[in-house]
C-alpha cells in the first residue's frame, strides 16, 4: 500500500557551489532526463515544476577557507527557503532536486517556518554536521544539518527568518560511514540517533526504518526526507562527488522508500548530490526515478 501526496511541486535547484566538485548543478536536468515526470504521471500524482535561478557566480572577495562560496550559498538558500515555506503553507508537497547538499539549509529553513516540530530522516554516507570550526574542507554541503540545528555561521543559521530550529531528538541519520571527529562529538553531545552501515548490517534495513519512522513521527508535525545519493553504494550510484564504499544496496534503498511511502509520514523530500558528470550511463539519475 502506498500513500501518495495529493499535489507536488518540484523545485529544481541547479546549484553546486557548496561542494568542491562541480556538476551536481546539472542533477535536476539529469533526473528529468531519466523519466521523473513520466514516473509521476504513471503514479497519477499531479505536479508542477519550478526552477530556481542559480545566483550569479561571485568572486569570492572575502574568501574564507572555512566557509567557501558563502555568498552564493546564502543567496540560493534565501530564495529556496521562501519558496519552500510558501508551498508548505498551502499544503503542497515540496520535492526539491539538487544540487549539492548545502541546499538542505534553505529547504529546512522554509520547512521549519511552517512546522513547529519537524522530524528529519537524513540518508547519507555523511552526517553534514560540521561547523566552520570543525570542517576539514570548508565546503558548506558538509555543514547543512548542523546549520539546521542552529549551529555554525549566524548568516547561515538566520536564513529564512524566525523559525523553530530542528530538535536533535527528531533527527535520524541512516547510512553513515564517513564521519569527521567534530561530527561524532556533536552526534554524541546532542543525542542524535545514528544508524551506521554497521547497524544496517546487524539489524537489517527493515528494523532500522521501523525505528526511524517511529522516532521521527513521535510528536512531530511533519517529516522531511533528505536523500543524499551518496548513501547508496557507489557501485550502484557512481554519479556523486564524495563517494564512500560500503553503502546501501539497491534493495535497501528501495525498501527504505517503500516503507516511508507506506507510513504516510513524509511531508517533504529532497534528492541531492546527484552529479551526472561523474555518473556512468546515468545510473544514479535512473535510481532516483525508480522508487
Ligand atoms: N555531502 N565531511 C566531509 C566535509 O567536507 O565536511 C564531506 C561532506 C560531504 C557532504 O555529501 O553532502
Ligand atoms: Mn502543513
Ligand atoms: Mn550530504
Ligand atoms: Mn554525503
Amino acid at each position: 500500500m502506498r500513500n501518495l501526496p495529493s499535489t507536488v511541486t518540484i523545485l529544481s535547484v541547479p546549484f553546486d557551489r557548496g561542494a568542491t566538485r562541480r556538476g551536481a548543478g546539472q542533477g535536476p536536468n539529469a533526473i528529468f532526463g531519466s523519466g521523473l515526470k513520466r514516473k509521476l504521471d504513471t503514479l497519477g500524482i499531479p505536479y508542477r515544476v519550478e526552477e530556481l535561478a542559480a545566483p550569479p557566480e561571485m568572486k569570492d572577495e572575502a574568501h574564507n577557507p572555512q566557509l567557501k562560496h558563502v555568498q552564493e550559498v546564502l543567496s540560493i538558500n534565501e530564495l529556496l527557503a521562501a519558496r519552500v515555506y510558501a508551498l508548505a503553507e498551502t499544503g503542497v508537497f515540496p520535492l526539491v532536486l539538487g544540487g549539492d547538499h548545502s541546499i538542505a539549509i534553505g529547504t529546512l529553513a522554509g520547512l521549519t517556518r511552517h512546522h513547529r516540530n519537524l522530524g528529519v530522516i537524513w540518508l547519507d554516507a555523511h552526517s553534514d554536521l560540521n561547523t566552520p570550526d570543525t570542517t576539514p574542507s570548508g565546503n558548506i554541503h558538509g555543514m547543512s544539518l548542523a546549520v539546521s540545528l542552529g549551529k555554525g555561521d549566524t548568516r547561515l543559521t538566520s536564513i529564512g527568518g524566525a523559525k523553530s530550529p530542528i530538535k536533535p531528538e527528531n533527527v535520524v541519520l541512516i547510512g553513515s560511514r564517513s564521519l569527521d571527529q567534530g561530527e561524532r562529538d556533536l552526534i554524541r553531545q546532542e543525542g542524535i540517533t545514528c544508524f551506521t552501515m554497521q547497524d544496517i548490517d546487524r539489524l537489517g534495513m527493515f528494523r532500522v526504518m521501523e525505528e526511524a519512522i517511529r522516532i521521527t513521527s513521535a510528536g512531530t508535525d511533519g517529516v522531511h526526507l533528505s536523500f543524499d545519493v551518496d548513501s547508496v553504494d557507489p557501485k550502484i550510484a557512481p554519479g556523486t562527488g564524495t563517494p564512500v564504499q560500503g553503502g546501501l544496496s539497491y534493495r535497501e534503498a528501495h525498501l527504505a522508500m517503500e516503507m516511508l511511502s507506506e507510513s504516510g509520514i513524509v511531508t517533504s523530500a529532497e534528492f541531492v548530490e546527484n552529479n551526472p558528470l561523474l555518473d556512468r550511463g546515468q545510473t544514479t539519475s535512473r535510481l532516483a526515478c525508480s522508487a
